[in-house]
């Protein structure tokens, strides 16, 4: 699994050289749906990803943001990648966005990875093993008092097509809390979280790949994570909070049930 970890890491690193190539240069960009968009560099990157795990691993399984599920069913590990999370972010030319790789082995989360290229921060952690940023160890933040903590959000593309898109849920919080920022990627909201920069951050309508990498970074470096009703995390439900325990119990009492 060990080798799993040193290869992501490195694939990550790689990519995040692609994308700073295309950083504030000339992009081209698709839209996926009213406002959610694609660069020619999120596509690169995760060609690039993908093309590394098929050389290294080519028995792996692979869920990707622009490819979708390869699934090859005698494979015990499955690759789950964002190759820029951050896109809108990325394309407006501000240096929030990441590469995030999560790997799962026999269907359990147990590696994460996530790049921020432009500030080269490495955030990794195996299960068992820890969490770290740039080798150095991080834990969760230890404040227990909602008025002190700062939180993370965001807010789904589909926003205009339900009212289930966390704006009545921001509005309430942002009163409970010293304040909300609203980065534009959810994997720097988690290891953000996971480092103590964020006292906790919750999101609606986020996707498997935007979260797996983040999931085992929080866990290991001593964080909750569940879904916003107090259920177990699930990586496909699209609704997580994250933070110490007294945070993430606190911040759920305002937040929830809100609609
Ligand atoms: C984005 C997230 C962001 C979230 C968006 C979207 P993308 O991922 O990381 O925080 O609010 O809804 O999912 O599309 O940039 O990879």
């Amino acid at each position: 699994m060990n080798k799993h970890l040193e290869y992501a890491k490195q694939f990550a690193k790689e990519a995040g050289v692609l994308i700073l190539k295309k950083f504030r240069n000339p992009l081209e960009i698709e839209k996926k749906g009213v406002v959610d968009i694609v660069t020619d560099a999120d596509k690169k990157a995760e060609a690039y990803i993908i093309g590394s795990i098929y050389h290294r691993f080519p028995q792996d399984s692979i869920l990707a943001e622009e490819s979708g599920e390869i699934d090859k069913k005698s494979s015990s590990y499955r690759w789950i990648i964002d190759p820029i999370d951050g896109t809108t972010n990325f394309a407006q030319g501000f240096s929030m966005f990441a590469v995030s790789i999560g790997i799962e082995y026999e269907g359990e989360l147990v590696i994460g990875v996530v790049y921020i290229p432009h500030l080269n921060e490495l955030f990794y952690a195996i299960k068992g093993g820890g969490a770290y940023l740039n080798d150095k160890k991080i834990s969760i933040s230890s404040k227990t008092d909602l008025i002190d903590s700062v939180w993370a959000t965001g807010f789904p593309y589909n926003k205009r097509e339900t009212n289930n898109n966390n704006l009545l849920e921001h509005n309430k919080a942002i009163l409970a809390c010293r304040d909300i920022r609203r980065a534009g990627s959810a994997a720097i909201d988690m290891v953000y979280t996971a480092c103590g920069i964020w006292d906790g951050y919750w999101e609606k309508g986020i996707k498997p790949w935007d979260i797996a990498a983040g999931y085992v970074i929080v866990k290991e470096a001593g964080g909750v994570i569940e879904g916003i009703d107090g259920s177990q995390f699930n990586l496909f439900s699209g609704e997580i909070i994250t933070g110490n325990r007294e945070m993430v119990s606190k911040m759920r009492d305002i937040i929830y049930p809100s609609i």
